[in-house]
């Protein structure tokens, strides 16, 4: 088991540099909406998903692949890009859209955020839908964890910061240690006061009002709030993302 005392939250891409996370177990949380559609893509049986950090890369790799079997995804600044397949709504990812297929998949700030990651020792895509998937595998460490919020272009957002407070939560039986790392207290007592309202609270985040606006449908907020739907398990392995468990997907 990790010495949780040790567990660390960061509050977004630009706030932590790439070799605070050598050798650590590192999770990934963008519940609006990047780490919600990985994991439902892997549940929907897409058999892998490259993430990228700019649209150049994705469109490299797009060019170097079998397009039969390749999908591009994602956005920018929330919107579906010009020319993909698929943009960033979780409920996008169909079994019919997605499934057998390799996934390149380039968003605002989730990709940024593992892309920044790859010195991790083990890497975790989290989101409320496999939340007990992640804890489990966490409780198996011994590593140093920590929870990487993506944030939105550097600032903190709500829904990520609850998620990490819920990880912890769970991880600790609901018992922080008075030592616990600043970073870890601030997501745990956020998600003490919150997390018995958790869909309500991040109806009303920043985030789920700057999708409101781009009218994206107000079914993947609800939908990105659901617990415990998976136990998917999506680990990036040498720049790919698959699922650990693949005999357990819903
Ligand atoms: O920033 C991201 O990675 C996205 O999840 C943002 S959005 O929900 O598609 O706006």
């Amino acid at each position: 088991m990790s010495d949780l005392s040790q567990l660390d939250v960061f509050f977004s891409v630009q706030t932590f540099h790439e070799e605070q996370l050598r050798d650590k177990t590192v999770v990934i949380s963008d519940v609006l909406r990047a780490t919600s559609t990985i994991v439902t893509a892997l549940a929907n049986g897409a058999q892998k998903v490259i993430p990228v950090g700019d649209m150049g890369e994705a469109s490299r790799i797009a060019q170097s692949v079998d397009s039969d079997n390749y999908l591009l995804c994602g956005e920018k600044d929330g919107i579906k890009i010009d020319g993909y397949d698929l943009g960033n709504s979780p409920l996008e990812y169909t079994s019919e859209a997605i499934s057998g297929k390799s996934l390149i998949f380039n968003t605002t700030n989730g990709t940024k955020a593992i892309k920044k990651s790859m010195s991790a020792a083990e890497l975790f895509i989290a989101s409320f839908h496999n939340l007990d998937a992640v804890v489990d595998a966490l409780r198996e460490t011994e590593n140093e964890i920590v929870i990487v919020c993506s944030g939105w272009k550097g600032r903190l957002s709500l829904e990520d910061l609850l998620l990490a407070g819920n990880i912890i939560f769970n991880l600790t039986g609901g018992q922080l240690q008075p030592d616990a790392r600043d970073g870890a207290k601030v997501a745990f007592t956020i998600y003490e006061k919150f997390g018995n309202d958790l869909e309500s609270v991040i109806f009303h985040s920043n985030h789920a009002a700057r999708l409101k606006e781009l009218v994206v449908d107000t079914q993947d907020i609800s939908y990105c709030c659901q617990i415990n739907m998976t136990r998917v398990l999506p680990v990036l392995k040498e720049g790919i993302i698959t699922n650990r468990h693949v005999k357990e997907t819903k």
